[in-house]
């Protein structure tokens, strides 16, 4: 299995926790977004995933983009432990809990989107700042309100699920940017539980190849 992603890409840093859970052995194949124009435009990657977008996963025959599509193959195919239950009324819950975020947090953040605020809208640096944090706070605000009453250990409980596998990369890019997290009191100590869990540790951007070491 090889996963095609950046070290600091949020998308790859869901997948990565997965993978990490499920204890399952993977190539990793860095993709530099950043150096050289990026190198999801470049004619190789295009040909892997014409949206030029990281992570994509490939399992012999299989290829597959999209993140939470990845996380799905994943869980029908290395079930120990789901992500999101079977069968019960629950899994949808989860699921559009982590579609808030996957779906409606984390693409106005996305590194194309900044690039056109900078360079197609000239946008100014502390204008772009502005609409990074303010997109990231009001998900987090309806986000946080949703999950206190749901939230044991973890977003939904007492055990990892899909919602804590997208919360702890955006919390991550909040951080980035200068979010206060204790504004959100209970994605911020789900957060800090999360980055006690082996499988986390293991799946943050500065643990990855590619990852500045200073
Ligand atoms: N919906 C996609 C989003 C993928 C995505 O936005 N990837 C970002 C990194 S987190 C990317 O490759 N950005 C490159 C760019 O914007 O040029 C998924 O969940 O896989």
């Amino acid at each position: 299995m090889q996963l095609y992603g950046y070290w600091r890409s949020s998308a790859t840093y869901r997948v990565r926790i997965a993978l990490s859970l499920k204890n399952i052995s993977y190539q990793s194949i860095e993709i530099n977004l950043i150096e050289k124009g990026g190198e999801q435009h470049s004619d190789y990657f295009h040909a892997l995933n014409p949206t030029e977008l990281v992570p994509v996963l490939v399992d012999g025959g299989l290829r597959i983009n999209q993140s939470m599509v990845i996380l799905d193959y994943l869980d029908e195919h290395y079930p120990q432990p789901l992500l999101v239950p079977i069968t019960g009324e629950q899994r949808y819950l989860i699921r559009s809990l982590a579609q808030d975020i996957a779906v409606d947090i984390h693409p106005l953040n996305n590194l194309r989107v900044q690039q056109f605020l900078t360079h197609q809208m000239k946008v100014k640096e502390c204008d772009k700042q502005k609409w990074l944090k303010y997109w990231i706070m009001e998900g987090f605000e309806s986000l946080d309100e949703k999950l206190k009453p749901l939230a044991g250990k973890f977003c939904v409980g007492a055990d990892v699920t899909l919602v804590d596998v997208c919360l702890a990369p955006q919390v991550y890019n909040a951080l980035r940017v200068g979010v206060d997290m204790t504004k959100y009191p209970t994605l911020n100590r789900v957060y800090q539980t999360l980055m006690q869990h082996p499988a986390f540790i293991a799946a943050q951007p500065e643990n990855q190849t590619g990852a500045p070491t200073n």
